[in-house]
């Protein structure tokens, strides 16, 4: 930003500033507005940045931070000073209005950051993707012994060993207790466990709670295990579960992405976990996360290809798994690993890793995870890579900007599902994610189903929004709205599975 731009917002905060009883505050809608935020609904997440600021430099948010109840008149998420300045941790004096400046900038850098990826369909450029039935050394696999002898197994270390890393092969030690249960929760139509995972190993430990609902008076129920992004608490309105450790997200905060009641409707059993339980999703977090356990505590320990914070996410709904097939009410045959987003990632490469999951749901996982890396389209390895490098291993960074080069693409991690059941979601407005490069990587992934004699996607155009595109082992939509999870993608995950997991 230029300097006089900067010192033009400078004026416009204090020409905005006002005063309620001697105290110097700041309206949240007036901010909005000055930030150049249309609707209250994205300029909310601006706040909850704010606060994360406030909190990182040692703030109380409640100094700060007014709710509506306490002042209405200034309006839900105001911001105020109590005497202009504060303090933080070197003792330095920090004017609340450069929160607001870095604010600013934060915004600016995001909103610049995203506008400069290509949205533009007739800019993608062409590209060559790698023929998933093509052998490293030029034979041509035929039927699907060749493909489970020598490709995937050529494909599945190229996977592990370029993009989401290994796990060392240390034994780790798991074991689980039973926190709290309950045979009438959710209005009395389902049963609540809570489970405690110690994981041990390399003289360490690190704990997991798992929450699972299983439907009342369901012999054998299939389930969904999918970890959350915001505590077992943030999933449900639900007193009795326990928030999870390493989220100060509120009870329900979440809850519009898990519909519990109507899963267990259904005839479904869900099991889910924080998945800061098992990598705290941030930079340099590496020891507190599950990595220790392995043998791996810093950057020093890290070969190349170990593997970070996608696979040790896989990892853990692996492990979730090995309990529920324990479970006398589940169907060891219908288990289903589903994720959104980065934890869609995470969903198709536990899928991947792990044959027992007769089905993977990736909602809205876009680049690096059902999205083709080769489309120039939304958000591509070089920025990702450059955004979370401790998701992946250290050997893909080196083709944030050549993927072109990478020996393989995303169709063919959909591919190592193969033949099982694959539903891939898209989101309109999630340009981000690119819908059609999601599409077209399951589209070419449907050449390994054809092996196996299935019905595929091959010569599907890509569908209109909110059509369910169901072939064979195959599922694909794109609905309408932004990067979530709702209703609408649930029911087809459910009625899919319905009809095809038997
Ligand atoms: C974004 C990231 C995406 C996706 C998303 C999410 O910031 O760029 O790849 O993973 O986060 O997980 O919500």
């Amino acid at each position: 930003m230029k300097k006089e731009e900067i010192l033009a917002l400078f004026q416009e905060y204090e020409q905005v500033a006002c005063e309620v009883n001697q105290v110097e505050c700041w309206s949240a809608r007036d901010l909005q507005k000055l930030l150049g935020y249309s609707l209250w609904q994205n300029f909310t997440k601006v706040i909850a940045k704010a606060k994360e600021a406030c909190e990182n430099v040692g703030q109380n948010l409640l100094d700060h931070f007014i709710d509506v109840n306490k002042m209405v008149e200034l309006g839900s998420g105001a911001f105020r000073s109590l005497n202009r300045n504060f303090e933080i941790h070197n003792k330095t004096v920090f004017d609340m209005r450069y929160l607001f400046l870095l604010l600013t900038g934060l915004v600016l850098a995001v909103k610049t950051w995203a506008q400069s990826a290509n949205y533009d369909e007739s800019l993608v450029g062409s590209y060559v993707l790698p023929d998933a039935l093509t052998t490293l050394d030029g034979q041509k696999v035929t039927d699907s012994k060749i493909w489970e002898k020598v490709r995937r197994p050529e494909i599945m270390s190229m996977l592990a060993n370029v993009e989401y890393g290994n796990l060392p092969q240390t034994p780790v030690k798991t074991t689980w207790r039973t926190v709290e249960e309950s045979d009438n929760a959710l209005g009395g139509k389902a049963l609540r466990r809570q489970v405690e995972f110690t994981f041990s190993g390399n003289g360490v430990s690190r704990k997991m709670m798992v929450l699972m609902y299983m439907p009342r008076g369901v012999r054998k129920a299939p389930v969904f295990i999918s970890p959350n992004f915001r505590g077992n608490q943030s999933t449900t309105d639900d007193e009795a579960v326990i928030a999870s450790q390493y989220s100060e997200y509120s009870r329900s905060n979440q809850k519009s992405r898990w519909p519990f009641e109507k899963i267990i409707a259904s005839g479904y059993a869900v099991a889910t976990f924080h998945y800061f339980d098992i990598y705290y999703d941030k930079r340099d977090s590496m020891s507190k996360s599950i990595l220790p356990v392995f043998g791996v505590s810093d950057a020093a320990g890290l070969s190349p290809s170990t593997g970070k914070a996608i696979s040790a996410w896989a990892w853990a709904c692996s492990r979730v798994l090995d309990y529920v097939l324990t479970l006398k009410n589940i169907d060891k045959r219908r288990c289903i690993v589903m994720g959104h987003s980065r934890l869609g990632k995470t969903a198709l490469w536990a899928g991947a890793l792990d044959k027992r999951f007769a089905m993977v749901v990736s909602n809205n996982s876009g680049c690096c995870g059902a999205a083709l890396s080769r489309r120039n389209y939304g958000e591509t390895v070089g920025r990702i890579t450059k955004a979370f490098p401790w998701w992946f291993c250290d050997a893909f960074c080196a083709y944030a900007d050549r993927p072109e080069e990478l020996p393989f693409d995303q169709h063919e991690l959909l591919a190592m599902i193969a033949p099982r059941l694959v539903y891939v979601a898209s989101a309109q407005e999630d340009r981000w994610a690119d819908p059609r490069g999601e599409f077209l990587a399951l589209k070419e992934s449907s050449k390994v189903y054809a092996l196996y004699g299935k019905e595929t996607m091959g010569d599907e155009e890509f569908p209109e929004v909110n059509k369910l595109l169901w072939r064979g082992q195959m599922g694909y939509h794109i609905r309408s709205g932004g990067h979530d999870v709702t209703d609408f993608d649930w029911d087809a995950y459910m009625r899919f599975a319905d009809e095809k997991l038997k």
